[in-house]
């Protein structure tokens, strides 16, 4: 049996001067689930492809010998990836299962484009449900208890570019932001051990990648266990040339674990700071105090391990001045990169419940939620203003003089990086005010002109 798999990128992801930006953000890389979900499918006889479409345009009219076609969906892309399952209903005939974020949490809206719709980590049911065993039309999936037991992703099934290799030590997180999608989606927390995260580290070495992402929603939420992997990483020779992962300013209390991170390499970590005012990171349930995030600002400095700092624009207690005190933090603690995203009311957080409870949705059109967008009516700030707030944080951030530093801190390819940076960010704020006066249905219009 023929199987395909794609993850699918919005319109807008997938032009050039886009995919351009996106390669000065980072290494291209995937979405784990359909290479595993695929090995499995391997394991159990079946014919196994899949493609990404961030990175490149598959010809789908040409994939005529696929006998299932499986879509990943997340909330942005979820529009493309209903195109896309159309299409291979209707036009080619093929049946589609659709899986992932999105779906797990709008099971029925998905089942409207798809012949089966699975609910939550697909691991268990995936076989069952291809091989027409399970014929529920929205199947929910019991999550994996033992990781250990999942095939590692499969890399020679995917047929578009890549240049890191994802790792998920763990799934889950242990706190429960109210915006979180992920804290939710893979519950509860669970890990893997090291000697199994080591293994599958050894064959991405082998395969010769030289960048590898720990995309664990908080990889060091088990701090001991995390150092464990850390040493055997660097016993068994299986560092690589940089390794990004997403932290939590609580790491910086323990110094033998950022002594253990900049050795393995795991030297570039995207924090959650959200905000500088602790009014909103209680309401947002983020267990962190404004002490933390500058003891880790000054500790992972002292490591050399990149900040990314993200930030959330447009919570509840955050006027502008609280959004720019933020941001300049960020550029005091000489962060690596900044990430400003505006709150996103993902469907299945409390966060959305709470808008939709309140009347503050502005719209459902998924393909605006992806954190560059304001998609709700904000408490203190208008949405025109949040949404222009979101460009000017990353141009204050990304200024000529912060490149220059950049250049000297961490070297040329990252002060190229940030150059490129300082050039793209010029044009948010321009962008915005001639695209918010055209009135063709586009969002930024209806954001300064009114729904
Ligand atoms: C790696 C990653 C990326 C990579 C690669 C993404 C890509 N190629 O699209 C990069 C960095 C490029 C990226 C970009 C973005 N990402 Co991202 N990303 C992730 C991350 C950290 C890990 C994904 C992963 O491997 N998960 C682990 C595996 C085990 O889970 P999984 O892939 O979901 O698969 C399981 C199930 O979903 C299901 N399943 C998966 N596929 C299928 C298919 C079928 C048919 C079935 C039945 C089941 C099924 O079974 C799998 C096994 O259990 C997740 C967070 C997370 N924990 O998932 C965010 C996440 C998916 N990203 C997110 C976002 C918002 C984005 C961006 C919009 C960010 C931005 N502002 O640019 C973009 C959008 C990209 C796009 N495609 O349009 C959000 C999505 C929120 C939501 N509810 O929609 C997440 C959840 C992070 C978050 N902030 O909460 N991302
Ligand atoms: S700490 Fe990060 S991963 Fe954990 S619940 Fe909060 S936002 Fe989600």
């Amino acid at each position: 049996m023929k199987v395909i798999f794609i993850s699918p990128a919005a319109d807008i992801r997938r032009n050039p001067f886009y995919r351009f930006g996106g390669n000065v953000y980072g290494h291209k890389n995937n979405i784990t689930g359909p290479l595993i979900l695929g090995h499995i499918l391997k394991n159990s006889g079946c014919d196994v492809e899949c493609y990404e479409e961030l990175y490149a345009d598959p010809d789908y009219s040409k994939m005529s010998d696929a006998d299932v076609v499986c879509i990943y969906t997340m909330t942005c892309n979820v529009k493309r990836a209903y195109e896309i399952a159309d299409f291979f209903r209707n036009e080619m005939k093929k049946r589609v299962l659709i899986g992932g974020m999105h779906a797990t949490s709008m099971p029925e809206e998905a089942l409207c484009h798809a012949d089966q719709v699975i609910v939550g980590e697909a691991e268990n049911v995936i076989e069952d449900v291809i091989y027409g065993k399970i014929k529920d039309k929205i199947v929910y999936a019991t999550p994996p208890q033992n990781l250990d037991e999942i095939p590692f992703p499969d890399y020679t099934l995917l047929k578009t570019p890549t240049k890191a290799a994802n790792v998920m030590t763990s799934r889950g997180c242990p706190f429960a932001c109210n915006f979180c999608t992920t804290s939710r989606m893979f519950h509860p927390y669970r890990k893997r051990t090291p000697d199994n995260v080591i293994e599958e580290l050894k064959i991405y070495k082998k395969a010769g990648f030289k960048y590898v992402n720990f995309e664990d929603d908080n990889f060091t939420a088990d701090k001991k266990r995390a150092k464990e992997i850390l040493r055997k990483m660097i016993d068994n020779d299986v560092v690589f040339k940089e390794t990004f992962f997403f932290g939590r300013t609580d790491m910086a209390n323990d110094e033998e674990l950022l002594d253990l991170l900049s050795r393995a390499h795991l030297r570039r970590t995207l924090i959650g700071i959200e905000s500088l005012n602790q009014d909103s990171l209680d309401y947002v349930n983020k267990k962190q105090s404004i002490e933390d995030i500058k003891r880790c600002g000054e500790k992972l400095s002292k490591y050399k391990i990149k900040m990314i700092a993200s930030i959330v624009l447009g919570l509840d207690y955050d006027g502008i001045e609280d959004i720019d005190k933020t941001v300049q933090f960020c550029k005091d603690i000489n962060a690596y990169q900044l990430q400003p995203a505006v709150l996103t009311p993902y469907p299945g957080t409390p966060v959305f419940e709470q808008f939709e409870k309140e009347g503050r949705m502005l719209t459902k059109e998924w393909e605006y939620y992806d954190m560059t967008n304001v998609v709700f009516k904000p408490a203190k700030i208008s949405p025109a203003d949040l949404q222009c707030e979101f460009f000017k944080a990353a141009k204050n951030f990304y200024s000529f003089s912060g490149a220059m530093k950049t250049f000297k801190t961490f070297g040329f390819d990252a002060g190229m990086r940030r150059l490129g940076f300082w050039f793209f960010t010029r044009f948010g704020v321009p962008y915005f005010n001639h695209s918010s006066e055209k009135n063709n249905g586009n969002l930024f219009y209806r954001l300064k002109h009114g729904f």
